[in-house]
């Protein structure tokens, strides 16, 4: 964790920020290596304090390397600012993304207003991966790709939107994840034109639509990926149309990927192909993001969107088109930016597939 809190104290240094702390899972996982839901970290220039309760000291002394840790009783948030304040900091950076309004009135009820928001000095950090970082997601998506073949030709008309994807979730357990990185989505027939809709009762029917969104984390790193199939026959000549669209179009932002581009402008390159097939309606999300230790974080593909891709970063391309009442597709894959380009991650199949009852 040496090279991360030097590299975060360099920032820290750069944008005028005195320290800087944090009491989020996310962030302690990073820079302290820390898997526990409960800690908090002190980075100064020279020092590095780790701070937990009773329930997490001996697995903090297990993780982290590099800090002191000290076990504390009470309110977290108020030994940490008093950590703060004993060492007469100033212009400590916090992540405003992650604290509450009542962590921070906490923070400044004891340390006063010494407390200043760093928005992107980790996060910035973070979206570059390095090899170990981007193995682990490289191993989380090959477990779920693995779920996703064997499960895939046991699917019988009759199985609930909800059995399968509890069907999902409990093989990625069992093959050695820790768990899903989001809620499984698993959606049939019409249900499909739902971007995140929640698994029912739906029961699988011949001629449906089969969209699944699902991911896994494994050693603290997240995995994503979506199919779309047609279970049995292709449910119509509209399903074949927008299949195709989405495809062409995420093999278009695949190929805009590269450093130096701009994620608003690979957004593009997909949006301006479903555009141009006359979905551009359907389609009103994103076209991705990053995906690391959380499975939603820096950077975010959009139209909006300032940020520029790097080399390390990973990222989702995921495309979608969205009939109300009819049907959707999404087809996702996970990209690692290269030097050169880019690295798909994902293996699986993304011609159009009618799986057989
Ligand atoms: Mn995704």
């Amino acid at each position: 964790m040496t090279n991360r809190i030097n590299a975060l104290r360099e920032n820290l240094a750069n944008e005028g920020y005195g320290a800087f702390i944090s009491l989020a899972p996310a962030t302690n996982q990073y820079l302290a290596g820390f898997n526990g839901t409960t800690s908090a970290i002190l980075i100064t220039p020279e020092e590095a304090l780790f701070l937990c309760d009773f329930r997490y000291t001996e697995q903090a002394q297990e993780q982290v390397h590099g800090y002191t840790i000290r076990e504390v009783k009470g309110k977290l948030g108020v030994r940490l600012a008093e950590a703060v304040l004993e060492r007469s900091l100033t212009a400590v950076g916090f992540e405003p993304h992650y604290v509450t309004v009542d962590e921070l009135n906490t923070l400044q009820a004891t340390a006063g207003k010494v407390f200043k928001e760093a928005s992107e000095t980790v996060s910035a950090l973070r979206s570059r991966k390095d090899e170990a970082e981007i193995a682990k997601v490289r191993a989380a998506s090959e477990l779920a790709e693995g779920v996703l073949e064997d499960l895939l030709p046991e699917l019988r008309p009759g199985i609930t939107e909800r059995e399968l994807a509890a069907r999902i979730e409990y093989e990625f357990k069992m093959r050695g994840a820790s768990g899903p990185s989001f809620d499984t989505i698993a959606l049939f027939g019409a249900r499909s034109s739902l971007p995140h809709g929640q698994p029912g009762d739906r029961a699988l029917q011949d001629g449906d639509v089969v969209l699944l969104d699902f991911g896994c984390r494994r050693e603290g790193y997240c995995s994503d990926l979506t199919r779309t199939y047609a279970f049995g026959r292709i449910p119509g000549e509209w399903f074949q149309q927008i299949y195709e669209l989405t495809l062409a179009a995420q093999r278009q932002a695949i190929e805009a990927v590269r450093p130096g581009v701009s994620c608003r402008d690979v957004d593009a390159a997909a949006r301006d192909i479903i555009s141009e097939g006359g979905h551009g309606r359907h389609f009103g999300h994103g076209l991705g993001h990053g995906v690391g230790i959380e499975i939603h974080e820096a950077p975010r593909l959009n139209p909006e969107t300032t940020a520029v891709l790097e080399a390390g970063m990973v990222i989702t391309i995921e495309p979608g088109i969205y009939v109300p009442g009819q049907g959707g597709v999404r087809i996702e894959d996970l990209i690692v930016v290269t030097q050169e380009g880019c690295n798909v991650l994902t293996r699986t199949q993304k011609e159009l597939r009618v799986l057989s009852p």
